[in-house]
């Protein structure tokens, strides 16, 4: 079967890619590199060497004998080189992690706020467009987030996309209807995120595209089966202050002896998955498509939630580092609760990768041998959501 695997040089892509191709998918990668420059924009790197996608293309096909096709175009711009790859290639599949991905990156300026709306929201729509012109039956796996619906609920599980409501019509007579679980935003970020879902809805609506859309918590842990094979083949590490994801950040910052940098109170509770588990997930979507008519299909996938003072506790209780509690650079709730159903991706028998389950090892492996590589003047988060808190922040009298 062919997967297209937009994105497929990033975090998550690039695992996806090798783990489809090493399960029999024929998989061809688009990724404009944008992430690789936000690297060289931001002065940072990957704690993990990265190969150029030559030596990672090549060095799979030197240790399995597969092929991955390889296209540097930007989709958010290339509406026609799309089309026409989708015509040439006919792919079954479009699994779509192509966009800006990062809450902070996305609040850094106006600038980068436009980017990202910009980047994201035409990016899929193009691909939605593209799909339904070619007149083709792809299924598209979209890589959401657990962002799109807030970090709270009133007392209930957060359902798999929608919820059922209940009411009142002019007659007084009671009705139900199905609709997406509200959406609400933290960052211009996930504000893209929930706009996707309208155009998955409408395209599907309209045009009968099949979609999944995967409404994922924050991925931690940096290899997989695959990209353990050789050092060519290893995945990315981001570690700095926009790019960075929490407990990664906060492995990292153990493996060099930097005090736990916990926002707030630390009282955020957040869903996470481990990156092995990500692309096992992303198969078994593949694996559990809709068919033509069905409404779009949400999964949650996350596996385990955790407040962050206590992953930051679990990992200081490990490693002796220090936990500093530092200025909340974000505008977000100090305390949650959250809970999540997850039933779809269990019951079709993901046996996730928890953290208790010892693997929080190999990240400290991965960290601790990269820790070299690390620049403790990229640490520091200083994307500040709102002018009060940058004003806070530069200590400015207003
Ligand atoms: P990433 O930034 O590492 O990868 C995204 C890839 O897409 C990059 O290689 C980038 O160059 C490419 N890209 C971006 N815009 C593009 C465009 N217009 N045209 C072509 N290529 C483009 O991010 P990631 O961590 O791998 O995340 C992938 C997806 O998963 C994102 O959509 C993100 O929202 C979602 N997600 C990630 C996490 C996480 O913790 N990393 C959690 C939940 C959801
Ligand atoms: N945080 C700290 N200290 C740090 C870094 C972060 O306390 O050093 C806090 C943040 O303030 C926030 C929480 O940890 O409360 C999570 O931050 P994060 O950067 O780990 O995750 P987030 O910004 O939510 O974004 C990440 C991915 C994004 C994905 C999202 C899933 O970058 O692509 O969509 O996780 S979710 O969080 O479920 O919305």
């Amino acid at each position: 079967m062919k997967v297209f695997v937009l994105g497929g040089d990033g975090f998550c892509g690039w695992p996806t890619s090798l783990h489809l191709s090493a399960s029999g998918y024929d998989v061809v990668i688009i990724d404009n590199l944008s992430r690789r420059n936000i690297d060289n924009e931001l002065e940072v790197s990957s704690l993990t060497p990265i190969s150029h996608m030559s030596e990672r293309l090549g060095e799979w096909k030197a240790l399995t004998g597969n092929t991955i096709k390889y296209h540097m175009f930007d989709i958010a711009k290339h509406y026609h080189r799309l089309i026409t790859l989708i015509l040439e290639e006919k792919p079954e599949v479009i699994v779509h992690f192509a966009e800006q991905r990062a809450a902070p990156y996305s609040m850094k300026s106006s600038w980068h706020k436009r980017y990202t709306v910009a980047n994201n929201l035409v990016g899929t729509n193009n691909v939605l467009a593209a799909v339904a012109e070619s007149g083709l039956d792809v299924h598209i796996v979209h890589l959401g987030t657990m962002g799109v619906y807030g970090y709270g609920t009133a007392g209930m599980k957060i359902p798999e996309g929608y919820l059922t409501v209940q009411l009142e019509t002019d007659l007084g007579e009671m009705v139900e209807q199905e609709i997406l679980y509200p959406a609400n935003p933290g960052s211009i970020y996930h504000l893209t995120k929930t706009q996707d879902q309208l155009m998955f809805a409408f395209y599907n609506k309209n045009d009968q595209v099949r979609v999944t859309d995967l409404h994922q918590g924050i991925v931690w842990g940096t290899q997989t089966e695959e990209t353990k094979s050789s050092e060519l083949l290893i995945n990315r590490f981001d570690y700095d202050g926009d790019y960075g994801t929490v407990l990664n950040r906060f492995l990292m910052q153990a493996a060099i002896g930097y005090p736990l940098t916990v926002h707030g109170s630390g009282g955020q509770t957040r869903a996470f998955i481990n990156i092995q588990d990500t692309v096992r997930c992303i198969r078994l979507a593949i694996e559990n498509a809709p068919v033509k008519g069905d409404r779009v299909k949400i999964y949650n996938q996350m596996t385990e939630t955790h407040r962050i003072r206590e992953l930051a506790d679990m990992v200081s209780g490990i490693t002796g580092v220090a936990v500093n509690f530092t200025p909340n650079p974000r505008n977000e709730g100090a305390e949650n609760e959250l809970y999540v159903a997850n039933d779809q991706f269990v019951g079709h028998g993901l046996e996730p990768v928890t953290l208790e389950k010892g693997l929080m090892g190999e990240v400290v492996d991965i960290a601790q041998k990269y820790s070299h590589r690390c620049d403790k003047r990229k640490i520091p988060c200083e994307s500040y959501w709102n002018k009060d808190i940058a004003d806070r922040e530069s200590g400015a009298e207003y």
